[in-house]
């Protein structure tokens, strides 16, 4: 059960030393028509894939590979409800959630359409009522400030749709997120607010994560140095699966929105984890989030192999990730609004494919997801950029650009736009030394100084890229180029042969804080058994606390 025995692997695996080496500077030049082939639309986006180290041969077989792992059946299964996170026993139906053909779509016989219009009429209605003022603190103000408390897949997707969709927020209406368990946080962000006006969002799928109940916790407690106690119903509202945590938690369970538990954490910002974005944003512009999202559904289910974005992407991944051995992909938008879109889409690469263990619980002899990482741009290339234009890796770009701005300031754009494309063309074209030579000589030097300088000039260029161009970030762009990366994953998944939809490095983590805890609390001088490197940490930590 592993890919490297698919004589479709082992083809590409010949063709890699074949070509390794090709240049696509040259490439570029001896085809014309190099753009259009390595082209890719779905409606307004377009995809340019043809800054790649790749052939025509090396899509036709890693689109070979695809076809051999069955992925069109792989993603049936995913779209009609199987239970393809097996570790955990749960089908995978974030496309439900944003299924606006509404066609049916069955877990173990049932319809879960029903259940998710249900919530999402619920979420209008307390949009509307919050909007409209029907809803109000317990003073009678109008709510002002919208706080989500959660971490992981019920922060960064909502976070970042947030911070990205911010010219469509509601006039009057602010949202903040608080996740991390340091009290800087919370405190930091309560000091700015009023709890007459303040509207708390405790998301948490399984309402029992200790950095979101804490920080609840202490925001209820600060909400009560100003209310009472029976103030809390217009105040708190949860997400979650557990309704049982919510009531214990004080939380009126009418005021709860469900989520299921076939709606994997970073995967669920499309489901009552969005209420934050439908409570900043408006529910129409929320719905047109999904709406993206579906567009983007439609797309990778019915497009070929061979023309589907997210699949080409996917593969491209594999191709440097197995062949070229690259260990890292940067994202980088070109949109200063998507500045949280690489730390979604780290959170959604990197728990989903993270994995050394294959389906059949099997240890795996070759690599799987990539550390994925990046800032917009143009801040990067004034940093790390570098790094991937001379250092030692190769590290494959996606270039995330929107030709139009929500904020239209005179050439900021065009300066804008002008950066990224130049930065893809540098990194493909790289710098000759002769090149670098004419432009020594052009500058007066000559001699020793010359050639003492001129290697360090030399770019070598033949470093990939992506670029993703459309015309504006709407949030049914947005939507689309979430669910592109998620399917992206799937198909990089599929590949690989792991389970993408399970976390249990996550649940380690949620484990063992529990067990430490007690000894940074304990009254007496007691600890319980660790390696002497933690205990003594343990130990230094009780001694300097004020
Ligand atoms: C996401 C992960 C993880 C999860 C958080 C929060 O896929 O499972 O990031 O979202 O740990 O979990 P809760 O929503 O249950 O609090």
């Amino acid at each position: 059960m592993t890919p490297l025995n698919i004589p479709e692997w082992q083809s590409l695996d010949r063709h890699y030393g074949d070509i390794k080496f090709l240049s696509m500077r040259e490439q570029f030049a001896l085809d014309s028509g190099r753009f259009e082939r390595f082209t890719i639309r779905s409606g307004e986006l377009l995809l340019d894939y043809s800054k790649n180290r790749i052939t025509q041969e090396t899509i036709d077989k890693l689109i070979a590979l695809a076809q051999a792992v069955n992925m069109k059946d792989w993603t049936e299964q995913m779209f009609t409800g199987d239970i393809i996170n097996h570790t955990e026993g749960r089908a995978v139906l974030h496309t439900a959630l944003r299924n606006r053909s509404n066609s049916p779509v069955l877990v173990d016989g049932q319809d879960v359409m029903p259940l998710v219009n249900a919530v999402l009429k619920k979420m209008a209605s307390f949009c509307e009522q919050v909007h409209s003022g029907s809803w109000l603190g317990y003073s009678g103000k109008k709510i002002t400030d919208i706080v989500n408390i959660g971490i992981g897949g019920s922060d960064l997707g909502p976070a970042m749709i947030c911070d990205a969709l911010e010219p469509y927020g509601i006039d009057g209406l602010s949202v903040h997120f608080v996740s991390n368990v340091d009290g800087t946080d919370l405190s930091t962000t309560l000091e700015k607010l009023n709890p007459e006006t303040t509207l708390f969002v405790v998301a948490s799928k399984t309402f029992t994560t200790q950095e979101t109940l804490t920080n609840a916790q202490s925001a209820r407690q600060w909400f009560l140095k100003s209310a009472q106690q029976s103030d809390v119903a217009k105040h708190f509202v949860a997400v979650s699966t557990n309704a049982e945590a919510v009531a214990a938690f004080g939380i009126d369970t009418a005021n709860m929105f469900e989520i299921w538990d076939w709606v994997g954490g970073r995967y669920s910002l499309w489901s009552a984890i969005g209420l934050p974005i439908a409570l900043y944003v408006g529910m129409d512009n929320f719905e047109r989030l999904l709406d993206g999202g579906h567009a983007m559904d439609l797309h990778f289910r019915n497009q070929p192999l061979a023309e589907n974005i997210p699949v080409i992407m996917g593969m491209l991944g594999i191709w440097y990730v197995n062949f070229f051995n690259s260990q890292t992909h940067a994202i980088v938008p070109y949109d200063h609004s998507l500045a949280r879109f690489p730390s979604h889409m780290q959170q959604l690469d990197m728990e989903s494919n993270g994995k050394f263990i294959n389906r059949q619980g099997a240890r795996i002899n070759y690599k799987t997801g990539p550390v994925i990482w990046g800032t917009p741009g143009t801040n990067g290339q004034h940093a790390y950029f570098q790094l991937i234009h001379q250092g030692t890796q190769l590290i494959p770009v996606d270039f995330v650009l929107p030709v139009n701005s929500h904020y239209p300031e005179c050439d900021h754009q065009s300066i804008l736009l002008a950066n990224g494309l130049a930065q893809a063309e540098a990194l493909m074209k790289g710098k000759t030394a002769e090149e670098v030579r004419s432009e020594l000589v052009k500058e007066g030097y000559e001699g020793k100084a010359l050639e003492a300088l001129l290697p360090h000039k030399v770019f070598p260029g033949n470093r990939p890229s992506n670029a993703l161009l459309f015309p504006k970030l709407t949030p049914e762009m947005l939507g689309q180029l979430v669910a592109l990366y998620e399917h992206k994953v799937f198909v990089q998944g599929v590949v690989w042969n792991i389970n993408s939809f399970d976390q249990w490095g996550v649940e380690l983590g949620k484990q063992l804080a529990k067990a430490i805890l007690p000894d940074l609390l304990a009254a007496d001088e007691s600890i319980s058994e660790h390696d002497s490197s933690t205990t003594e940490l343990i130990r230094l930590i009780r001694q300097l606390r004020q």
